[in-house]
């Protein structure tokens, strides 16, 4: 069924300009919504922090200062408005325009455009970017579910199921543009490492194993926490690492395609992995914790291996059994699971549900 052409309008994550990689995934998710959507003949226009870059869609860039992160924040944290806040910012221009469009999309992980959902008369579908961190949030998330329901979005199950949501949620995994990835069937010796290098990433581990195994490492990513990437540095000073930036995706596919591997070692409940299936994209297969999002993404013994978590001994014995896995089967998955048109289909299948029950006067 062709839905009619709707006009969009997808606000951004606070934390940081787009292209900045403050955003983490949400970014690369974010892009790709965009071009899904406008694939299918919808009209998109993004919503974003100043100094944000995004090819391609009209960006409407607003001033003000970032959002601390949330991971950064305790269980029991109060739900924070930095003076002139960028978050509230951003919300402030969406309620001006809101008529204009037939939905709002929110992309950030923060307690303000949840709670302003009664106040607008355009439906906002919400997509959950983490799993639950705050409690404050988690309580808005869910009073949000119970008002609007199928307007809650989440990336995974497993992340979903930290909510405890009591009503139905759509999954939206993730999608890339695959053909900005090219199948390496020959891989290099290296292997690869992907992500924000911050704690929650787990980056000493497959330090670890790469230190143990003498196997080279490329690391693609942004240092967000300097004294943890420093520290691993020093604890690991022989260790094969190559640092190779944060790099945009043409650059960082060209490297990653080369991996034998990609290691996954994050130590909190990683919402999707948008790492993983950009490595599925090149052929690559990926090892990865068992939590999370990844463990949902990775066909064990097919397209990668999945492991006991925060047990590097696990990391060790994955490596030794790569060559059972097929580089082709990697890409095939990508294709049958995250191509635009798959990921395009879940989206609209969400927004057609949210702008029916709205046209329905629910
Ligand atoms: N923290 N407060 C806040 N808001 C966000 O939108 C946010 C964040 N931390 C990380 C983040 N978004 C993204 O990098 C992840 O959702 C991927």
């Amino acid at each position: 069924m062709l839905e009619n052409s709707w006009k969009i309008l997808l606000i951004s994550t606070p934390v940081g300009p787009l292209g900045s990689g403050l955003g983490g995934g949400v970014e690369l998710s974010l892009l790709n919504t965009a071009k899904s959507l406008k694939q299918r003949g919808h009209r998109i226009t993004v919503v974003a922090p100043q100094g944000s870059v995004l090819d391609g869609f009209p960006l409407v860039e607003i001033p003000g200062q970032f959002q601390p992160i949330a991971q950064n924040q305790s269980r029991d944290a109060l739900i924070q408005l930095p003076e002139n806040a960028v978050l509230s910012n951003m919300w402030d221009y969406g309620r001006k325009v809101q008529e204009d469009y037939d939905l709002i999309v929110n992309f950030a992980f923060d307690w303000l455009p949840f709670y302003l959902t009664p106040f607008f008369t355009t439906p906002i579908a919400h997509w959950v970017s983490m799993a639950s961190l705050i409690t404050a949030i988690d309580q808005v998330v869910l009073a949000v579910m119970a008002q609007f329901p199928g307007t809650v979005a989440f990336c995974a199950h497993n992340q979903a199921a930290t909510f405890h949501p009591e009503a139905p949620y759509t999954c939206l995994f993730g999608g890339l543009d695959l053909n900005r990835y090219q199948f390496c069937q020959e891989p290099g010796p290296a292997l690869a490492w992907m992500g924000r290098i911050a704690p929650e990433k787990g980056l000493e581990d497959a330090v670890a194993v790469v230190d143990q195994l003498g196997i080279p490492l490329m690391i693609f990513g942004k240092i967000q926490d300097a004294d943890y990437w420093q520290d691993i540095q020093r604890r690991y000073p022989d260790a094969p690492l190559d640092y190779r930036g944060f790099l945009s995706t043409d650059a960082l596919q060209a490297g990653l395609r080369e991996a034998r591997a990609l290691l996954m070692t994050h130590r909190w409940m990683e919402a999707f992995g948008n790492v993983a299936i950009e490595a599925l994209a090149c052929g690559v297969p990926v090892i990865s914790y068992d939590r999370g999002g990844p463990a949902e993404i990775v066909r064990d013994g097919e397209t990668g291996w999945l492991v006991e978590p925060d047990q590097v001994a696990g990391l060790v014995g994955a490596i030794a059994r790569l060559d059972e896995i097929d580089r082709q089967q990697c890409r095939t998955q990508a294709e049958q699971e995250y191509s635009l048109t798959a990921f395009g289909d879940r989206l609209t299948q969400w927004f057609r549900g949210i702008i029916a029950a709205r046209s329905d006067g629910a």
